[in-house]
C-alpha cells in the first residue's frame, strides 16, 4: 500500500498523545502499542485531574447532607449528568440513570422493564453478534418466566440479516435489544432500520452502545431508540461508572429495581414511596467521582470532536484491515461493509493467545479470545480471535508495528 496516499485528517495526534500519562510508558523494553481500546480505553490526565480534584475538594455524600462539601459533591454530580444529557441529546436528565456500566444497565431494564411484563411464550429479539451483556439477561428472564429468546441470523461479512430481522418480530416480541456497534467484529448495526421495523409493530428497543459511543456522537431523540446503555471506560472514563439512556414515560412505568437510600422519598413499615427519576433507579451512594470523570472525558471528547475523531478512526481501520489482510495465512473475521474500527483475526497454525503473548513481548497490547461474544465467534468457525481495536490516539506507526509483530508471529509458528 501506498502509505504516502493517505490523507491525514486534521488531528494532531502527537499532541493528543501527551495529554495520555499511561501511553508514555514501555512494555517489555518496548513503546507501548495499545490497541485493546475496545476493552477499555485509556483516560487523559483531564480525568485523571477531575477525579482528583473532586477527591480534593469535593468528595462527600450526595443528596443527603446540608453542609458545604456535600451540596459541592451533588453539585458536581448533577452537573455530570446534565452533561452525559446534552451528549447524548436526551430530553431531560430524567431520562439519565447513572450505572456501572452497560452490563448494569442492560440488567436494570431486563429486571424491572422486561420481567413483570413476560408471560410465557413471549419472545425477546437478538442478534447473532451481541456481547454476553446482552444475551445473559435476557435469558435469565426468560428462564424466569418461560418466555422465549430469538435470535437474527448474520451473513459471513458479519452483517444482521434485516429481512430475517424483520421476519422474526411478532406479536409476541416483548423487546428487541440489539448492540449499535459489534465488539468482537466492529460491525456497525443498521440501528435506524432496527428501531423503525420494531417501533412499526409496537416493540421497544435496547440498543448496547458500549461500543459506539467512543465513535460516533449520538442523539437519542433522533435514534428515537427506548433504551440505549454505556459505560464509561470505554469513552477515555472511569470504570465502574455507566449510563442508563430511557424514554421518560417507560422508566416511569417501571419498578425499582434495587432499593435503598437515595430511590426513595419516605420509608415506614407499611409502606415506602419511591423517589422521582432518575433517583428511583440509584439505590444507594453512587460512583459520584466516577461520574465527574466520565463527565470531564465528554467534554474532553467533545473538544476534538466526534467527527475528527471518527474520520481518523476511519483512516486507522482502513490502513490496519489492508495490512492485516495482506500477510499470508491472516484471515480477517468480521468484514461488514460498515465497521467502528477494530479487526478481528485469525492465522493459520497460530492460536491467538500465542498471538497476544508474542505481541505483548514486543509491547503491543491486543485482546484475545473470544470476546465475550462466544456465539458471534462460534459462527465463523473458530474458537478465538486476535483482536486490535483502535482510538483516537492511535497511529499509522503503531499499526506497522502491529503488523511486524503479527508477521513475526506467523513466521515462529512456521
Ligand atoms: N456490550 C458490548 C458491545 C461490549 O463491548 C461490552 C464490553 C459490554 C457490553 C459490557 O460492558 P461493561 O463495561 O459492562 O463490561 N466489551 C468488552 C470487550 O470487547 N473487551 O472487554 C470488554
Amino acid at each position: 500500500m501506498n502509505r504516502a496516499t493517505l490523507a491525514d485528517p486534521p488531528l494532531d495526534v502527537a499532541r493528543l498523545r501527551a495529554d495520555f500519562p499511561i501511553l508514555a510508558q514501555t512494555i517489555n523494553g518496548r513503546p507501548l502499542v495499545y490497541l485493546d481500546n475496545g476493552a477499555s480505553s485509556q483516560r487523559p490526565r483531564a480525568v485523571i485531574d477531575a477525579e482528583r480534584r473532586y477527591a480534593e475538594e469535593m468528595h462527600a455524600n450526595v443528596h443527603r447532607g446540608v453542609h458545604t462539601l456535600s451540596q459541592r459533591a451533588t453539585d458536581a454530580f448533577e452537573a455530570a449528568r446534565e452533561r452525559v444529557r446534552r451528549f447524548i441529546n436526551a430530553r431531560s436528565i430524567r431520562e439519565v440513570v447513572f450505572t456501572r456500566g452497560t452490563t448494569e444497565s442492560i440488567n436494570l431494564v431486563a429486571n424491572s422493564f422486561l420481567r413483570p411484563r413476560l408471560k410465557p411464550g413471549d419472545e425477546i429479539l437478538i442478534s447473532w453478534l451481541e456481547h454476553h451483556a446482552n444475551i445473559v439477561p435476557w435469558q435469565m428472564a426468560c428462564e424466569a418466566t418461560g418466555a422465549v429468546l430469538k435470535v437474527a441470523p448474520i451473513n459471513r461479512q458479519g452483517e444482521l440479516d434485516l429481512d430475517a430481522f424483520q421476519a422474526l418480530l411478532s406479536d409476541r416480541t416483548k423487546l428487541v435489544a440489539t448492540a449499535h456497534v459489534s465488539n468482537a467484529l466492529g460491525t456497525v448495526m443498521p440501528v435506524r432500520e432496527i428501531v423503525t421495523l420494531a417501533h412499526a409493530r409496537g416493540v421497544p428497543v435496547l440498543l448496547d452502545g458500549a461500543q459506539a459511543v467512543p465513535h460516533f456522537a449520538l442523539d437519542m431523540q433522533a435514534l428515537d431508540c427506548d433504551f440505549y446503555a454505556f459505560s464509561g471506560h470505554k469513552l477515555y472514563g472511569p470504570d465502574g461508572i455507566g449510563v442508563l439512556y430511557g424514554r421518560e414515560s417507560l422508566l416511569e412505568a417501571m419498578p425499582p429495581w434495587q432499593g435503598g437510600g437515595d430511590m426513595i422519598l419516605s420509608v415506614s413499615f407499611t409502606g415506602t414511596t419511591y423517589n422521582q427519576l432518575p433517583f428511583k433507579f440509584e439505590a444507594g451512594t453512587p460512583h459520584m467521582s466516577g461520574a465527574v470523570g466520565l463527565a470531564a472525558a465528554i467534554d474532553y471528547v467533545d473538544g476534538i470532536g466526534l467527527g475528527r475523531i471518527a474520520a481518523w478512526e476511519r483512516m486507522l481501520l482502513d490502513y490496519a484491515s489492508e495490512r492485516l489482510s495482506a500477510i499470508d495465512g491472516l484471515t480477517v473475521i468480521g468484514t461488514a461493509k460498515d465497521k467502528a474500527s477494530l479487526v478481528s483475526f485469525v492465522l493459520d497454525g497460530v492460536h491467538p493467545h500465542d498471538i497476544g503473548t508474542i505481541l505483548d513481548q514486543q509491547g503491543v497490547a491486543i485482546r484475545t479470545g473470544h470476546h465475550c461474544a462466544m456465539p458471534a465467534i462460534e459462527f465463523f468457525g473458530v474458537p478465538a480471535t486476535a483482536r486490535a481495536s483502535f482510538a483516537f490516539y492511535n497511529t499509522r506507526e503503531e499499526i506497522d508495528v502491529l503488523v511486524d509483530a503479527v508477521t513475526a508471529a506467523r513466521d515462529m509458528f512456521r
